[in-house]
């Protein structure tokens, strides 16, 4: 690693600061000695799979963290959106952000339900409660916000305008396990709320997830559903399928239970390097955590204001990969401009413009145990360099871009030119 003064940037002809890639989402592997104890004992137990004892003990630990009655582990987050959406009886359409992973909007189309993409609120990253209100038609069952990079949405409003409404609320919380709300943790919020514990969260099972609720019907429900409607042997009550976690995958969701404190430490650490190495950068905003409540810290953000740094946000993208340093823009394009969405609703942009806004500015930093606060602060410090001399930056990128249009071109007019 080169100290963040000493080296010239890749970009303009220096060595990478960093020998191999840091990645966003890169996976906190918690003690592997009680890891590959718990393993030995699930083989030992031959208990592998369908509710073990491995998966109730993480069942019970989620819910006694989150403060809720119920846990059902499922194999994974999408899954688990699909099955209580479900449960809740939702059809026809629901609303939801565009400003989230696609598998939110997938679990509602995978069941052929429309996904009715609103609007952020100006200034956040999060569904806006009056555009709730104005999206609501008679075919609308159902609500599906999202806290995004696990900080709340405006869960009051959204809750009062779907209670105005009748209207079941799910709240997608894949990233928000371990934060609270007005002091409670979120997991209690609406009618259920649903986790990820995908490899790349910072409690992961490899995959996973869950549905957590304080509804002793529709965690019933939920249960069944997950199980192919198993109510007991040989008896089958309700339409279902398979969404089970699997012992394995609790044995990591333990063991990366036990190491919760360490993690969010860590992503904490790494957060307030950021911070401090961007205070100074001019057009690079952090997206700020609130500390007054419960943070998991896990996904950086900042937003990147192309008025002040002089240089975009793709661009500096570019700049940061070639230091070896893979950040994202996540969830660019955007729900709306994927498929099918895209084709289905070609105009939603024209309802999605501060959605639009954040795509094109969004910038997701690597963190997790694979960074330290040290790493952290060098990264920060290729940001304030690459913005430093964003001019020059440019025209070297614009240049290889230009080069390899031409490159481009010249191959496809030997394409045209060949005789098949
Ligand atoms: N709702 C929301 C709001 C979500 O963000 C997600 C998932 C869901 C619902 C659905 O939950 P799950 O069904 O996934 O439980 C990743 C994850 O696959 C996805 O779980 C996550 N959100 C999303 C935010 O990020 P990609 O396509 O960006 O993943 P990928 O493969 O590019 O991985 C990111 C980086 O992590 C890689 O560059 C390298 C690193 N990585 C990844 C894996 C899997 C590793 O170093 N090791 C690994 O094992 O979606």
């Amino acid at each position: 690693m080169q100290g963040p003064t000493s080296h010239r940037l890749a970009v303009l002809g220096g060595q990478p600061a960093f020998d191999a890639p840091y990645h966003v989402g890169s996976p906190n592997i918690g003690d592997r000695q009680r890891l590959l104890a718990r393993i030995e004992g699930l083989l030992d137990n031959r208990r592998l799979t369908n509710r073990g004892p491995l998966v109730q003990e993480f069942e019970q630990r989620v819910a006694d963290i989150v403060g809720v009655r119920h846990c059902v582990a499922m194999c994974n987050g999408t899954v688990a959106l699909e099955i209580v959406t479900r449960a809740l009886s939702m059809r026809d359409e629901v609303i939801l952000p565009s400003l989230t992973f696609v598998a939110t909007a997938h679990a509602l189309q995978w069941q052929q339900i429309t996904p009715v993409f609103g609007d952020c609120r100006p200034g956040t990253h999060h569904l806006d409660p009056a555009r709730i209100e104005a999206l609501v038609t008679p075919r609308t069952t159902g609500v599906l916000p999202v806290n995004v990079w696990g900080r709340p949405c405006d869960i009051d409003g959204i809750l009062s305008v779907a209670a105005n409404r009748g209207l079941p609320v799910v709240f997608d919380s894949a990233h928000a396990f371990g934060c609270s709300y007005k002091g409670r943790m979120m997991g209690g919020f609406g009618n259920a709320e649903v986790f990820s514990f995908h490899a790349t969260k910072f409690i992961n099972c490899f995959e996973g997830g869950a549905v957590v609720t304080n509804d002793d019907d529709l965690a019933q429900a939920v249960r069944l559903m997950q199980n192919f409607g198993f109510s007991g042997r040989d008896q089958v009550t309700y339409v279902g399928t398979n969404g089970k976690m699997t012992e394995v995958e609790a044995a990591m969701g333990l063991t990366s239970l036990d190491a919760m404190d360490d993690f969010v430490e860590r992503n904490r650490q790494n957060y307030q390097a950021y911070r401090a190495g961007l205070q100074a950068v001019p057009g690079i905003e952090l997206v700020e955590y609130d500390e007054r409540e419960r943070c998991n810290y896990q996904y950086v953000v900042a937003e990147v204001d192309e008025r002040i740094t002089g240089i975009g946000r793709d661009e500096i993208l570019q700049a940061l990969a070639m230091e070896n340093v893979d950040a994202r823009r996540y969830f660019y394009p955007g729900c709306h401009r994927m498929e099918p969405y895209r084709s289905y609703f070609p105009n939603a942009g024209m309802l999605l413009g501060n959605t639009e806004d954040v795509l094109d500015r969004v910038i997701t930093l690597p963190t997790g145990t694979a960074v330290s606060p040290d790493v952290a602060g060098v990264i920060a410090g290729l940001l304030g360099r690459i913005v430093e001399q964003g001019a020059a930056v440019k025209s070297v990128l614009q240049q290889a871009s230009g080069i390899r249009d031409d490159a481009h071109h010249r191959g496809l007019r030997k394409c045209a030119n060949y005789r098949w």
